[in-house]
């Protein structure tokens, strides 16, 4: 089955990947509603930047095919957590839990999972605080629970994540290239990024209260 044909014989696909857009837009709302007013209060944003993606039908397919699971709207609902990607780039690491923290403290989200790549850093140097949530959103025939994948990081750390991304991660570097030299350089480049974050953090402290000039 191809991904064109595993699209069009779903008739609801399309109904899907909309709930999944409007649970990352009730999301949205929440974080840019904590960054409003966290600036209002502390006259600095602890949110640099919000991105999100709904996954893309052929990254859908395949991670599908890859665990060997069914093609259909249920097995998409009961096994993927991340269709709804929402990523939350904070200035600073106590940002990164400060938002956590409010965001899960809210009644209607429920925390599934939580991969805290920051205390627990992969072999490979990636760092990043992941959270499968569950957020209710009603639409017409009632109230749905939709599930999203939240990546929160430092500006370094997605730095770091993107180059990675591109280069390594999804293995789209030539074969004739020196993938243990690029490994260990990106792994040193991980450690560099780290020790940066915790600096800034400590310069953060030693400015304590932001004040409006
Ligand atoms: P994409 O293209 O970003 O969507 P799962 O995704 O549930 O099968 P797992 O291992 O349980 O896998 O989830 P995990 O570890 O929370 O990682 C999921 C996502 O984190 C990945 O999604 C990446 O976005 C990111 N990620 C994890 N490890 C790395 C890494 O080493 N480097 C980079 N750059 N990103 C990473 P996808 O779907 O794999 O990719």
């Amino acid at each position: 089955i191809s991904p064109a044909d595993f699209i069009n014989n779903n008739k609801n696909f399309d109904v899907l990947m909309m709930k999944y857009r409007c649970a990352i837009r009730e999301i949205q709302t929440k974080l840019e509603v904590l960054d409003d007013e966290f600036s209002a209060v502390n006259k600095r944003n602890p949110i640099s930047s919000i991105k999100s993606r709904v996954k893309s039908p052929a990254s859908i397919y395949e991670k599908l095919r890859r665990r060997d699971l069914p093609f259909t709207e249920d097995s998409i609902v009961k096994n993927l957590d991340d269709v709804a990607g929402i990523r939350v780039i904070c200035p600073f690491i106590s940002d990164i839990y400060t938002i956590a923290n409010l965001l899960t403290s809210q009644d209607d989200i429920t925390v599934l999972k939580i991969k805290d790549y920051i205390k627990a850093p992969k072999s490979n140097g990636y760092r990043s605080y992941h959270m499968i949530v569950e957020i209710p959103v009603f639409f017409t025939e009632g109230k749905f629970p939709m599930r999203a994948e939240i990546q929160i990081r430092t500006i370094g750390m997605d730095f770091w994540a993107s180059v990675d991304h591109q280069l390594r991660y999804k293995k789209t570097i030539g074969a004739d290239k020196d993938i243990e030299a690029i490994e260990a350089e990106l792994l040193k480049c991980a450690q560099t990024v780290s020790e940066t974050d915790c600096h800034m953090e400590e310069i953060k402290d030693m400015i304590g209260d932001f004040e409006k000039i």
